[in-house]
């Protein structure tokens, strides 16, 4: 499938607040239809002070008035049907509001009802917080509480309380809020920061580390440690095997924001009785290096295999336009390589504006809004990726008619807009189309096809798909355009650029370019001609092995029981 991260906030303002909304995003749906989108990732629209954009529920069963209401989301949900699309929601378990009226409640006296749905602990032997641990948005994961003379966690802001997921009233209400959801209609939840739900039950110190755990963040004092005891805690993947049912019963899917860098840890909660589907954040973490990517993504295909989700882009992360050199360099480098994800078993997300070419907004540091950028010194926050959708020409390019709560950026123009762009069949929104319309039409891309790492040593990366497809990147090396040699009878099914070409079975790819290409599929030799001897061996034998069954079969052509042919 191809997702679409709608940053609902942002994404189109029908009512003129300056707030994109929930009708907002309703109206727009044809687009999304008409530009290949499968699937529909709706973040948190839910009543909500919005210390966090959102992301600090105080009810999740509900919409914040700013964006709609619940008989909106209803029109919206029935007319993205309609349309063929399928809708996720947005799932918030591992922390709530401080104004949730469990949490009201739970800080009002040490024997609350809803006390234990959050994580209190007694002050350290100084006075202080109870260990070391920090909040992923600066200073500690721990505030004094007044009133109660205990310590509440937070793996982000103060203003949203972890809730502790080893009491089972928690457990059942997100069971009810899940059922609920589902009832309601949607196709499924994106699971926000589902690797945290669980902390150690001793709350140790974690380890602080020498180096920052990735270079990209070095500097963010969450990354100087060891999160040995505060996230991917044994016992969290248990707690989706009720709503892996729930789904089930639903036809619904669970797919985990489980942001963690290793194939092996994040594969841990994708199963038949836990998620069905993680994002693979990896493909947000590769700079433009042939040896990066196929080093970062590999171990992702080879564990989790079409159960990923690779995101070009997101609301927490640099575009990667601008992750890839910025400008018209950057947004050439960021088409050819979504054409490799397209390539790769999973599915692929575009963050609003990805088709567009978007970079970073361009934004003067006192429109900054993020918490991120108000509480972190230094910091430039995430308002850079979440700056409003350039729709049209004219005021504010047609987000709003009234204010925007965030400017659009000072590097927006006109010839960025959907607008602009559909009028022009060279834009990258008339290149994406292609890209995803010819991923739609050539099964071996999303059918589940063996994939085959053909040449991985960069500059240029090429995946084979069931010996019937070929995708090729070239990531660049200074030395100009890379010729590769096809077997007879290829077509040319989709160029990330006008320069690439197949002339004479030669496909001659630019730098920062990609290509689709199709084999042959009546020259065997051609579908075979990417494997090496091994594999050619093996597919050999099991060809043999299939005539023989095949003539067994016709030996048999009068016998009363039925003879099945089985594929090897
Ligand atoms: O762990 C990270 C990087 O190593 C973080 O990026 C972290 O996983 C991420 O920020 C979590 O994001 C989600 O939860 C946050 C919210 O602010 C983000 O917008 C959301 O996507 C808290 O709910």
């Amino acid at each position: 499938m191809v997702g679409y991260e709608v940053y609902v906030r942002s994404f189109a303002d029908a009512d003129g607040d300056g707030l994109g909304d929930l009708a907002g995003a309703r109206t727009h749906l044809p687009y999304l239809a008409d530009l290949g989108v499968d699937v529909v990732w709706l973040t948190p629209f839910y009543p909500s002070p919005q210390a966090d954009h959102g992301y600090d529920v105080s009810d999740y069963l509900d919409v914040d008035p700013r964006f709609g209401d619940l008989a909106e989301f209803d029109r919206l949900l029935h007319d993205a049907h309609q349309l063929g699309l399928r809708v996720l929601i947005d799932l918030v378990p591992n922390h709530t509001s401080d104004q949730h009226p469990w949490f009201v409640d739970a800080r009002s006296s040490r024997d609350a009802a809803h006390r234990s749905f959050y994580v209190w602990r007694p002050p350290g032997p100084d006075g202080g917080p109870p260990n070391n641990w920090v909040s992923h948005f600066g200073g500690p994961a721990w505030t004094y509480d007044e009133t109660t003379g205990e310590y509440y966690m937070h793996l982000f802001l103060p203003e949203q309380p972890d809730l502790n997921w080893s009491e089972p009233r928690v457990r059942a209400a997100f069971e009810d809020i899940l059922a609920s959801w589902f009832a309601r209609g949607v196709d499924g939840v994106r699971i926000d920061v589902a690797h945290t739900l669980m902390e150690d039950p001793s709350f140790r110190d974690n380890p602080e580390l020498a180096e920052p755990a990735d270079e990209l963040l070095a500097g963010v004092a969450f990354d100087r440690f060891d999160h040995r005891y505060d996230l991917d805690q044994p016992g969290v993947v248990e707690i989706f095997h009720g709503w892996r049912r729930l789904a089930d019963k639903h036809d619904a899917v669970l797919l985990g924001e489980v942001y963690l860098l290793e194939a092996d840890r994040v594969a841990r909660y994708v199963a038949e009785d836990a998620l069905h589907a993680s994002f693979g954040f990896v493909a947000l973490r590769v700079g433009w290096d042939a040896d990066q990517i196929c080093g970062r993504l590999r171990p992702f295909v080879d564990s989790l295999g079409e159960s990923v989700a690779w995101p070009l882009s997101s609301h927490d992360d640099s575009r990667a336009a601008s992750r890839f050199g910025g400008g018209e360099v950057g947004a050439r480098r960021a088409l050819a390589y979504l054409t490799l994800l397209c390539g790769l078993p999973g599915a692929v997300f575009l963050f609003q504006g990805d088709e567009l070419g978007l970079d970073d907004a361009d934004l003067d540091a006192e429109v900054a809004q993020d918490p991120v950028a108000l509480r972190i010194p230094g910091a430039t926050g995430r308002d850079p990726y979440r700056s409003p959708m350039p729709w049209a020409r004219g005021r504010h390019l047609g987000f709003t008619t009234g204010e925007p709560w965030l400017p659009l950026g000072h590097n927006r123009t006109p010839a960025d807009t959907v607008e602009a762009q559909l009028a022009d069949p060279d834009s990258h929104l008339e290149r994406t189309r292609r890209l995803l319309a010819t991923r739609r039409a050539l099964p071996p891309l999303t059918d589940g096809s063996p994939l085959e790492w053909v040449l991985e040593d960069g500059p240029v990366i090429a995946v084979e798909r069931g010996g019937e497809v070929l995708v090729c990147l070239h990531v660049g090396d200074g030395q100009g355009p890379a010729t590769l040699q096809l077997p007879p009878g290829c077509r040319l099914a989709y160029a990330s650029d006008d320069h690439v070409a197949l002339v004479d079975g030669d496909l001659i790819l630019p730098e920062d370019t990609a290509a689709i290409v199709e084999l042959d599929p009546s020259d065997e030799a051609a579908q075979t001609a990417f494997l090496d001897e091994e594999d050619r061996a093996l597919l050999d034998d099991a060809r043999a092995e299939a005539d023989a069954v095949d003539d067994d079969l016709a030996a048999h052509d009068d016998d009363p029981i039925t003879a099945r042919r089985v594929a090897p």
